[in-house]
């Protein structure tokens, strides 16, 4: 079981959660200080303080290539998409405050292993034609998950995904022309951007959750619209706008059962290797220990920060109640 929280922990059957049901029901949009089932506020936690912790995660197999930037106007246009996910990672980490968690108690929880981060994260990026599938692949699966997000019922969690949907989608564009300019490049540039697309496949496909047979959250967080749409539905259009965007780029997507179906009005594609997301978001992926290694240094080193500022405002406090 890989799941922080069964189904029954949602059942509640008081006037109050009917009454909660009903505003949801309504498309109404819930504040941080209305009445909340527990099992809300608990989900929400889970859900927002996880995307969070995959924004600033997400910024370390980035960050790893700005100094190797082919050029100058790359390197600054890669600096200012990895600040973008740092900013995103804090409008999230707000959001769940207003839950009632200190961004302090996510950041530990994150550091011991409690909460996850997006399993993307835990893949390596090789060359500079990674970067390329990052943005289009990995930006343009958050997109997918996220634009939708947008009308998610917590309001605060809504109206962060707005910002955050319009940079991603500069930063999926960047992705984007990045495999353009590799697909059009050398013979060498173009297998490149194929062996980036062949390893970014089927982790971006994962990016989206288990099947929704294994989905042990997705029918209580819809009824809550907490989550707006299944992860096969969100994976599903995912592969239908990606294949051809492959094709204009000349390249070939890593499956080769992947065809289109009249019937269904989409594409049949392989399913990833499940075996594979479930060790990897039990910590066993390529690089989890490496990502929780610079996550966990980069709190070490920023504690005298945190020291010093706590103990200035415990001077400025101390001074406060003297002079009261
Ligand atoms: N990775 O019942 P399910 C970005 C876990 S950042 C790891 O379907 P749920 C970017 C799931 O948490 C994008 N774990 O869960 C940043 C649950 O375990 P727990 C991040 C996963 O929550 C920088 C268990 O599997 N986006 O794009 O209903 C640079 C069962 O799953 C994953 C978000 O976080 C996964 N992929 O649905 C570039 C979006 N999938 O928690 C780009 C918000 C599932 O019970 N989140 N698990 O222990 C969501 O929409 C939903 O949480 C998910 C999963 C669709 C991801």
């Amino acid at each position: 079981m890989y799941a922080q929280m069964v189904k029954s922990e949602a059942a509640d059957e008081s006037a109050e959660a009917q009454a909660f049901q009903a505003r949801i029901d309504a498309g109404e949009k819930i504040e941080p200080k209305d009445w909340m089932p527990a099992g809300y506020r608990k989900t929400l936690i889970r859900q927002i303080g996880q995307h969070a912790h995959s924004e600033i995660v997400g910024q370390l197999p980035e960050g790893n290539w700005i100094t190797r930037a082919p050029t100058l106007e790359r390197k600054a246009i890669l600096l200012a998409k990895v600040q973008d996910e740092a900013g995103h990672g804090l409008y999230l980490y707000c959001a769940a405050e207003t839950l009632g968690v200190s961004r302090d108690e996510l950041t530990e929880m994150l550091l011991d292993g409690r909460m996850k981060y997006s399993s993307i994260f835990n893949y390596p990026t090789l060359t500079w034609a990674d970067m390329g599938a990052v943005g289009w692949l990995v930006d343009g699966a958050a997109i997918m998950n996220q634009v939708p997000l947008q009308r998610t019922s917590f309001g605060p969690y809504s109206r962060a995904m707005i910002r955050v949907c319009k940079e991603e989608s500069f930063h999926q564009r960047q992705g984007y022309d990045i495999m353009m300019k590799m697909a059009q490049g050398t013979p060498e540039q173009k297998a490149m951007a194929q062996n980036a697309l062949d390893r970014f496949w089927y982790p971006s496909l994962m990016m989206f959750g288990p099947s929704d047979a294994d989905s042990v959250h997705s029918a209580q967080s819809m009824a809550w619209k907490i989550k707006m749409n299944t992860n096969d539905e969100l994976r599903q259009k995912f592969v239908d706008q990606t294949v051809p965007q492959a094709e204009y780029l000349g390249l070939t997507v890593p499956d080769k059962t992947l065809k289109w179906n009249d019937e269904k009005g989409g594409y049949d594609f392989a399913e990833p290797d499940w075996a594979e997301f479930f060790e990897v978001i039990k910590g066993n992926g390529p690089c989890n220990t490496e990502r929780l290694a610079a996550r966990n240094k980069a709190w070490d080193d920023g504690k005298w920060v945190r020291d010093g500022l706590l103990a200035h405002a415990e001077k400025r406090n101390a001074r406060k109640v003297a002079a009261e």
